[in-house]
């Protein structure tokens, strides 16, 4: 690691992969280069890998897993290390955080935040590493039945560059709380976190080959990982594309797998919302991370009666949001590539709704970053392109609906199913609505709950399946074995 620039505290890592505990270049020696969103430029360089690369970091997790030091570890002194991961990276929060901004190009304090989750991950399920207990099942006179939660073994981790610290917490933490032995792709887009945070998991003293970190290409390490026969489970985070590709290499490994595939969140503002609450928190909703988040609530449907009201507050509000560089001010940073940039502005040039409001792109942007002026559209017809489909970009939809069964139709007739807010005093109508959404998630007078480790997070159809966060996640990341004992 070098320090390059010391007025940021920025810890840039070299270009290598962690395997077995040592950083090494790719077999190949190729190395690609990190391209900051802030300003277009070249900043960092980053281990180019391949098969031979995710072949070694496979065999490093299987010795570790099979009667290498992790397999002996109980699983208080697997969590005490998770906790101690966790305080070092609280102790790091602000070099990583500014690794963050620069790499992703989050505004800071989003960057700052985002470190404190994933020291949450890690401290979390340190903490939930010895109390997943097994049961005992009654069964015949003369029989001990018991029913056991065993880990499932080396297992791969595929995540993307929109929250890359969160995701590494988020993804291999429940894996290792169970006693796995984790190999991870990041990103090629924005991976220098994770790769700081390995380096901080050496420090703690994991033992060899149970965090590995294999960068490079998503159609080359991270298709070799996905078809490897030596992992038994695969988590991914990404696009629905490329999750119907991660689901059939795992179908041919006869393994199994979760997927996040992001969403078309609805939130519905009924004619007795508390609207002061809410306007902040539809905004914020679709602005945090760029609207890169997958829960992003993209979807604002509202009830005829107050529908002027919030639009013209929307509108009012979208106009004041600048993107800008991703110092101490920036509410909007820019986004992570131009091709994601070229993406949401096409989404936003060819939108099939009216236009309603825009904001704009700060003066003192840096040149050559990737921002976009936020844009809301209205009143969109439910069934309108910009409206079904996930934009990843600062750009909200707002549909107006009559009555609560229109809105829960309206909230449900997408191919996603992520997560929903309705916004309502009513008591009886927050047990229907959130009952009748067709999502994982569901929040009443609220959105987001700032990072929520404790809550499980997962969707159905075009979302994925299985779910991450929680002790769910724990349940994903390990296996039942019943033990039926005939002592009679
Ligand atoms: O995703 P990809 P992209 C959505 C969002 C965004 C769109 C495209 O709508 O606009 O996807 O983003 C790895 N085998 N989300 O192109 O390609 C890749 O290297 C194995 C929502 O960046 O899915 C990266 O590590 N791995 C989402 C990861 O998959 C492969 C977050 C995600 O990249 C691979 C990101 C392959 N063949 C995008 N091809 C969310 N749910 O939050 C790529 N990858």
């Amino acid at each position: 690691m070098k320090d390059a620039d010391t007025m940021t505290a920025l810890v840039i890592p070299d270009p290598l992969n962690l395997i077995g505990n040592e950083w090494v270049p790719a077999v190949s020696g190729k190395t690609m280069d990190v391209v900051s969103p802030i300003d277009g430029q070249p900043f960092a360089q980053i281990a180019d890998s391949d098969a031979a690369d995710i072949d070694a970091a496979v065999a490093a997790a299987r010795a570790a897993y099979d009667g290498g030091e992790w397999s002996t570890l109980t699983a208080a002194e697997r969590g005490r290390l998770m906790i101690r991961l966790s305080e070092l990276i609280l102790e790091h929060v602000e070099d990583l955080a500014q690794l963050e901004t620069r790499d992703n190009g989050k505004p800071i304090n989003q960057a700052r935040a985002d470190m404190k989750v994933t020291a949450r991950y890690f401290e979390y399920y340190g903490g939930a590493a010895d109390k997943v207990h097994g049961e005992v099942i009654p069964f015949l006179n003369g029989y001990n039945v018991e029913v056991h939660r065993e880990p499932l073994g080396v297992t791969g981790h595929i995540i993307p560059w929109n929250y890359p610290a969160q995701m590494f917490g988020r993804s291999v933490a429940p894996a290792l709380a169970m006693g796995n032995a984790t190999v991870m792709k990041p990103a090629e887009d924005a991976c220098l976190t994770a790769l700081r945070i390995a380096q901080l998991a050496l420090e703690v003293g994991f033992p060899p080959g149970v965090i590995n970190i294999v960068t490079g290409r998503g159609n080359v390490a991270g298709q070799a990982l996905a078809d490897h026969k030596g992992i038994d489970f695969i988590s991914f985070t990404g696009s629905p594309e490329v999750g119907v590709i991660i689901q059939t290499a795992a179908a041919k490994n006869f393994i199994g797998c979760t997927l996040e595939l992001g969403g078309k969140s609805p939130q519905i503002v009924f004619d007795d919302a508390d609207l002061e609450a809410a306007l902040p928190v539809l905004v914020n909703a679709v602005i945090q991370n760029g609207g890169q988040t997958c829960s992003a609530g993209t979807r604002v449907l509202v009830q005829r009666g107050i529908y002027d009201d919030v639009v013209a507050a929307l509108s009012e509000r979208f106009k004041g949001i600048a993107a800008s560089g991703s110092g101490e001010d920036a509410v909007l940073g820019p986004l992570i590539s131009a091709k994601q940039k070229k993406r949401v502005e096409t989404y936003i040039a060819e939108a099939d709704a009216p236009l309603m409001a825009r904001g704009t792109v700060r003066q003192d942007a840096p040149e050559g970053g990737y921002y976009v002026a936020p844009a809301v559209f209205g009143p969109c017809d439910p069934q309108a392109r910009i409206a079904q489909e996930e934009v990843f970009g600062p750009v909200l939809c707002i549909i107006p609906f009559e009555d609560e069964a229109e809105a829960v139709k309206i909230a449900n007739d997408t191919e996603y199913g992520l997560v929903a807010a309705i916004w309502t005093r009513d008591g009886g109508r927050q047990q229907r609505v959130s009952k009748a959404m067709h999502c994982g998630q569901v929040f009443i007078n609220g959105y987001g709950a700032g990072g929520g480790v404790e809550l499980p997070f997962g969707g159905i159809r075009k979302s994925g399946h299985g779910r991450e966060k929680g002790f769910a996640a724990l349940h994903e990341f390990s296996h039942i074995k019943t033990i039926i004992n005939n002592h009679g």
